[in-house]
């Protein structure tokens, strides 16, 4: 049976890595296949929405390095929180380097991305040696990456054969690369599994002014197959009570995966 009608319980023994256990695990047992884009700049308001926000996703997305006061005392109340919650965490750092790089930019500098965060994002632009570099430091703590396969916005490149060959790729590296940013479910066999989780999600708005294009929940969970939708603006925007608005996309998120498993 394809992954598509099947439910994310049931694909937990299609992955060997702890990260994808982990995550399709939890959206199980918590019904729910939000993912918040936490994009504010200050750890007040980060910390204050990832806890109203928390009971109703099943991953945090961050950018660590838009926060203006980051620091050591950020990383330890999110790991509370994660626990407290039950959600795992997501660095969407897309590294876009030579493997040598990125290792060191995912272990060392001031984020030390590898030790809190369950799953980052790459680019595949640079060829093989970025997944092998994000692999030696992450695989052994368990964690997964997703490679940057589509991209929600207006004009990207990575379309046809690239994103082609970022499927190829993931492929080759298939105990760590646990899936794909993309707006659709990439591969439709019945014996092999990539978790696909999808930007570019809102309920109100169409675009943003900067080249975002938003996707309805259920056009990007029914229609197009995909497993996780990921919500930034839509839940925190201007005069927006966050709790509400989670609540909304959640549901509509879990419920456009009903409709799915019994279509
Ligand atoms: P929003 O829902 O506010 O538009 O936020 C979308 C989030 O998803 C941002 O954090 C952005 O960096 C990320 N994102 C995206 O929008 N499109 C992509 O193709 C890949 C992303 O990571």
């Amino acid at each position: 049976m394809s992954s598509i009608s099947k439910k994310y319980g049931e694909r937990v023994e299609n992955f060997s890595n702890k990260a994808a256990r982990e995550l399709l695990s939890l959206i199980e047992r918590k019904k729910t296949n939000l993912s918040l884009a936490l994009d504010v700049t200050t750890k007040r308001e980060f910390l204050e929405i990832a806890d109203k926000v928390g009971p109703y996703i099943c991953l945090l997305k961050t950018h660590i390095d838009i926060l203006v006061d980051f620091d050591q005392d950020l990383i330890d109340q999110l790991k509370e929180l994660r626990a407290k919650h039950d959600f795992l965490i997501f660095e969407d750092r897309k590294f876009a380097d030579i493997g040598n790089t990125v290792k060191y930019q995912y272990s060392k500098g001031i984020y030390k991305i590898v030790e809190w965060a369950d799953i980052t994002n790459a680019h595949p632009l640079p060829g093989d040696g970025i997944v092998s570099g994000l692999k030696e430091v992450g695989l052994s703590l368990g964690r997964g990456l997703l490679l940057l396969a589509e991209m929600s916005s207006k004009g990207s490149l990575a379309t046809g054969a690239y994103t082609e060959a970022a499927i190829e790729m993931a492929r080759r590296h298939k105990d760590f690369v646990i899936g794909f940013i993309a707006g659709r479910k990439l591969i439709c066999n019945d014996d092999e599994d990539f978790i696909v989780m999808s930007p570019g999600v809102g309920l109100d708005a169409s675009k943003d002014g900067l080249g975002q294009q938003y996707k309805t929940p259920r056009s990007v969970i029914f229609e197009n197959g995909s497993d996780i939708i990921i919500v930034g603006r839509g839940i925190y925007g201007k005069d927006k009570d966050v709790a509400t608005e989670a609540q909304r996309y959640r549901d509509a998120g879990w419920n456009a995966y009903l409709e799915r498993l019994t279509n």
